[in-house]
């Protein structure tokens, strides 16, 4: 029973690279956290689902000696109302907490400011259909992005045309990018390493064309390459 599930999906899993669950920075490993949390969360309630409703299924089948039987009516049980009226409660504020304190946390807007002068800066451009990467000193690559590993990387997101989506996954996650406004976003201790970037906002004819490396060195090396 489990090989004949799993091969299937291994074999659709292995055909996407989209490595979200297997981050390589902290902003990633936060984000990932999130989904397992939830996901957690959510199994909880769905086996809870499952067994109770098995149970009632077995419990009042129709049998000889309860054949016309109608159950107890419950309307009006306040014990059980109010049980599943707080779980329910409880069960959001549980997926609250973590959710909003790293979303706070996530944004540069919101988040204490302590390594803030410690961060690089890029500029993004995104526009039909290729990324430009303006670094601090002037140097701009196109469709190439090299950022340095163990150091908070601040985006400043700008498009030229439509709206596309920033999108890193296996260090973070989507970011869009708008015609006219400037969106901001951290990653936070990239690890190093060579990752996949792409536009995930349908863009245009070529968007499936629109992607990038990401290349994560060493602060030395990064600006060995700056100056280059
Ligand atoms: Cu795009």
């Amino acid at each position: 029973m489990k090989k004949t599930l799993l091969t299937p999906i291994l074999l659709l899993l292995s055909g996407c690279n989209i490595t979200v669950l297997n981050p390589k920075s902290d902003t990633g490993q936060d984000q990932a956290f999130l989904i397992w949390f939830s996901f957690s969360l959510m199994m909880i309630v769905l086996v809870v689902v499952f067994i109770l409703f098995a149970r009632f299924v077995w419990k009042y089948r129709e049998t000889s000696f309860n054949k016309d039987d109608l159950p107890k009516d419950v309307k009006g049980n306040k014990k059980l109302e109010l049980i599943w009226t707080l779980s329910a409660i409880f069960l959001l504020v549980v997926l609250a907490v973590p959710t909003i304190a790293i979303t706070y946390n996530q944004s540069p807007e919101l988040s204490s400011t302590e390594d803030k002068e410690e961060a690089v800066h890029v500029n993004v451009i995104g526009q039909q259909f290729y990324w430009t990467f303006t670094y601090e000193n002037g140097k701009t690559s196109t469709n190439k992005l090299v950022i340095p590993a163990d150091k908070t990387v601040t985006f400043h997101l700008k498009s030229k045309d439509v709206i596309h989506s920033f999108w890193i996954p296996q260090l973070a996650g989507k970011t869009d990018v708008l015609p006219g406004k400037e969106l901001i976003y951290e990653i936070v201790n990239p690890q190093a390493g060579t990752y996949e970037g792409k536009c995930a906002e349908f863009c245009g004819l070529d968007h499936a064309n629109m992607q990038f490396t990401t290349k994560v060195v060493s602060t030395k090396e990064y600006e060995k390459w700056l100056k280059k």
